[in-house]
């Protein structure tokens, strides 16, 4: 509980830096007004969930995480909806697991869906130490990082409730999958596509969070995304660059990632992927790592994907 703590602890003292960091990067024009965006409360957020323990299904942690992440969209004022779901996986693993919606003005049609996975990969495989490859990964950046901005989002969209209507999903069960099988990842996105919680549910959009606390890590517009929704990408991106964060957001077309974002495209649902994704180098090198801990967590980035996303909210919802 103390990580838990740790999060009250800190809110509202990081705001500032990240508007004098936007103020000195902008080039020519003067930035884009700061949103109210906390980057050192998201942080915390992602300490508080790695304090869990790797968040695995079938294990007390993640059993505990899942009631936390509830606890935390009920208290910042959204209406929860908890999906559970038996999976099976690739391997044949039955998987107890939960989808978790906050839902932001319910009465609204025109809807805006936000997303992170928030379960850990059971397995370290990427380890360059192979006694490692066994053991569960942190997941502070692949999981918790995209699960802490929105975190942190909701905790916003607690004090002011948006016009249309927003939620924020944390999927289950996408990370037991393995390589040449894409249909073994995105567990929970899969069965969330397959059996929407609401009835008739048909967001306008969705915006996935994936490994979005990389120190120094740079955003490109991923291929399946720009595909299904260009235009919302070509926001995102102008956002960030009014922002005077264009270093880290380069405005190219990057390499096609198969994640959470693709079963929601392929259920007709227009979405983008925020992931960091190298075109040369691939995924940030402590991925399915035992290093994917909170060393590799970067206030400033998380910082710069909520402000870039928290942004387009107050822009368009
Ligand atoms: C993303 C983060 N993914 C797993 N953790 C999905 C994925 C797996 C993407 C393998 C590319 C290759
Ligand atoms: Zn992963």
């Amino acid at each position: 509980m103390a990580a838990i703590a740790g999060v009250a602890g800190c809110l509202g003292c990081g705001a500032s830096k990240s508007r004098q960091e936007a103020a000195s990067t902008a080039e020519g024009a003067p930035p884009a007004a700061a949103v109210a965006f906390d980057r050192d409360s998201a942080y915390s957020y992602v300490a508080a969930q790695v304090g869990f323990g790797p968040r695995v299904p079938n294990t007390p942690s993640h059993r505990a995480a899942c009631k936390w992440l509830a606890s935390e969209l009920r208290r910042h004022g959204a209406e929860v909806i908890e999906q559970p779901m038996r999976l099976t996986t690739f391997d044949n693993t039955v998987l107890d697991a939960t989808n978790i919606m906050g839902r932001y003005n319910t009465a609204s049609s025109e809807r805006l869906l936000l997303l992170a996975h928030w379960d850990c990969r059971p397995w370290a495989d990427e380890d360059p130490d192979e006694s490692k490859r066994s053991q569960p990964v942190d997941g502070a950046n692949d999981g918790a990082s995209g699960v802490g901005v929105l975190l942190e989002i909701a905790r916003q969209l607690g004090r002011e409730n948006p016009a249309k209507g927003v939620d924020i999903l944390f999927v289950d069960a996408e990370d037991w999958g393995t390589t040449g099988q894409e249909d073994s990842w995105a567990l929970g996105a899969q069965y969330f596509a397959a059996h929407p919680p609401v009835e008739g549910y048909s967001p306008r959009e969705a915006i996935l969070l994936d490994m979005v606390g990389g120190h120094d890590a740079r955003f490109y517009r991923e291929y399946f995304s720009e595909r299904a929704a260009g235009s919302l990408n070509a926001s995102l991106w102008g956002i960030a660059d009014s922002l005077g964060y264009g270093e880290y957001f380069p405005d190219r077309i990057g390499t096609a990632v198969t994640d959470d974002h693709v079963q929601l495209i392929q259920a007709g649902i227009p979405a983008v992927d925020v992931i960091e994704f190298s075109p040369s180098g691939g995924f940030n090198s402590r991925w399915h790592t035992s290093s994917d801990n909170m060393e590799g967590i970067s206030a400033e980035t998380l910082g710069r994907v909520g402000e870039t996303v928290m942004t387009y909210i107050r822009r368009n919802y």
